[in-house]
């Protein structure tokens, strides 16, 4: 069946006001049009969405991984266990550093809390995490709860500092505040933005010294790719937030280079580091082998230096001479496969490069909270109408700080390498797909199961919320949040563990002898009608 056929009969069993919303968060690939889809906008009551919430977004995503300060969720205990820093990010801790990863920080409200308040709870448990922890810093998260109650989490941080003279940060990230955990990261990243980064004194920074931004360190990610820039000669100075310290995040402002993984969640601080402190940024792909060297590459031209690009070049030959032969293994193995890819913000378009490496396609793509640029590219924001949802995340807005701003390369330089390399810039995940392929926003579970029906995909790469649906049709599932507790899959050896695992799970005769539960017992009682399944 085409794809425009599938899509048409999954549409026909939607009620026409649902169909109507959902017809605009998706699309085939036409290379001849100019292509827009609607994004970022709120999920439909009743539908199941694989979205999380705001506060899964600023706990769970930004703010979680800083190893060295105490996160306290200020709410019931499961909104703190869901964001559990252990259930993906590692932390490694260096010297005498503190490191409170394993650590899950609540307030545990109980319904008292709710009725009378949780100030006071509040307040005891930053005492409490003072004494026990010593931390270098705290933050507390609002969870659902807080905002409906109104405790003013703000004006206890503020007394905190007072009390224990440490910094104490509050956010705002009532898991409502936003149509998903997109709205999470911005007011993680404003709070981080305006009362951390540039604390740290300003110092002159060693030549190659960049901070990675938009880095999660999700199955080892950020130490690979620290790995190899470390053995080209880079210092990092800080990282946003994999493994990150808010030691580190003080002194953000004293790199010569931004560079950005995951556009989404940080695009935003990456152009106030410019305005404030000339900083600029380049848009980064660590996933894939191609993707890899492009990056370097790109940032070796930056700096200019020919010693570095030297440098840069003997130690891509000497990785690709460890990895071309397993991954030719791989490669073997998966050749003619096809993919659907279904990840957060920006997964979704940074593992097309890496599939197509070992010889699948993708033929579905789509983000769960992506916005218009992440599909389109950065040129389109000045046309993304604002609604309501998003005015509704407070706004921060920087100046350039004279004492401060530096640049580290002449206007007229950073404009010619602008020509060259993806400075200030990202494209987005429909250029990326072939034509005739389908991008959809905000799949939900009806459709996924039904596109999977039509198309049947030999790997389906989402996460935890719908990889049962596709396990249970005998389709091999791949989680890309995860990683399924494998990984790293950043750079050169990464994208060989990524092969190794993808080949396992396509080729493994598992798939075939599932029987999926609905073909051995109804789960309802009553007849099953197929004729009611459009694809
Ligand atoms: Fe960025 Fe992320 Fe992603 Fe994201 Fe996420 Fe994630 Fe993700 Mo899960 S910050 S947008 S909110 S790369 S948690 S580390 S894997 S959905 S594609």
């Amino acid at each position: 069946m085409s794809c425009k056929k599938c899509l048409d009969k999954v549409m026909d069993t939607y009620p026409s006001k649902v169909k109507k919303n959902r017809e605009k968060h998706m699309l085939i690939k036409d290379p001849d049009e100019t292509q827009e889809i609607q994004a970022n906008t709120r999920a439909i009551p009743g539908i199941i969405t694989n979205r999380g919430c705001a506060y899964a977004g600023c706990k769970g995503v930004v703010i979680g991984p800083l190893r060295d300060m105490v996160h306290i969720v200020h709410g019931p205990v499961g909104c703190s266990y869901y964001a559990w820093g252990t259930r993906r990010n590692k932390a490694k801790t260096k010297g005498d550093e503190k490191n409170f990863i394993n650590y899950c920080f609540t307030t545990d409200m109980q319904e008292s809390d709710i009725v009378f308040g949780g100030e006071k709870k509040l307040r005891e448990a930053i005492r409490e995490a003072v004494e026990l922890f010593n931390p270098a810093a705290i933050t507390i998260s609002a969870t659902c709860p807080v905002g409906l109650i109104g405790d003013d989490i703000k004006a206890i941080a503020a007394e905190a500092e007072i009390e224990h003279g440490i910094q104490v940060l509050a956010f705002d990230c009532e898991g409502y505040k936003g149509v998903s955990q997109s709205a999470g990261h911005h007011i993680a990243n404003n709070i981080l933005m305006r009362d951390v980064i540039g604390t740290g004194e300003r110092v002159e920074p060693p030549k190659y010294s960049v901070n990675i931004l938009g880095e999660y360190n999700i199955g080892g990610d950020g130490w690979e790719i620290s790995r190899i820039l470390n053995k080209i000669g880079y210092d990092i100075v800080s990282i946003m937030t994999g493994d990150g310290t808010y030691e580190e995040l003080k002194n953000t402002h004293n790199a010569n280079l931004n560079v950005v993984q995951c556009h989404r969640s940080i695009n935003y601080i990456s152009e106030m580091l410019e305005t404030k402190y000339g900083t600029p940024w380049l848009k980064v792909n660590f996933i894939g082998v191609n993707e890899t060297i492009k990056t370097l590459r790109n940032m070796a031209e930056y700096f200019g230096d020919q010693e570095l690009i030297d440098r840069t070049e003997e130690v891509i030959a000497e990785e690709l001479s460890e990895i071309e032969e397993p991954l030719e293994t791989y490669k073997k193995m998966c050749e003619g496969k096809t993919a659907f890819l279904y990840v957060g913000g920006s997964r979704a378009h940074h593992y097309q490069g890496l599939l197509k490496e070992i010889g699948i396609e993708t033929v579905m793509a789509g983000y769960e909270f992506g916005h218009r640029d992440d599909y389109e590219g950065r040129d389109v924001i000045p046309y993304i109408k604002l609604d309501a949802d998003t005015r509704n995340i407070p706004d921060l807005h920087v100046e350039k700080d004279e004492k401060q701003y530096r640049l580290y390369l002449p206007e007229s330089k950073l404009e010619a390498l602008k020509e060259k390399m993806p400075l200030g810039q990202y494209d987005g995940l429909i250029k990326e797909m072939k034509d005739g392929t389908i991008v959809i926003d905000d799949l939900n579970h009806y459709e996924t199961e039904m596109l999977l029906k039509a198309l049947k995909p030999d790997i389906f790469c989402s996460g935890i919320k719908d990889k049962f649906i596709s396990q249970k049709m005998g389709i091999f599932s791949k989680q890309l949040h995860s990683y399924d507790y494998s990984g790293p899959y950043a750079g050169f050896k990464g994208a060989v563990i990524f092969a190794k695992d993808v080949s396992a799970g396509i080729n493994t005769p598992t798939w075939s002898h599932i029987t999926p539960p609905w073909k051995k017992e109804p789960i309802i009682e009553g007849e099953i009608n197929e004729g009611v399944i459009p694809c």
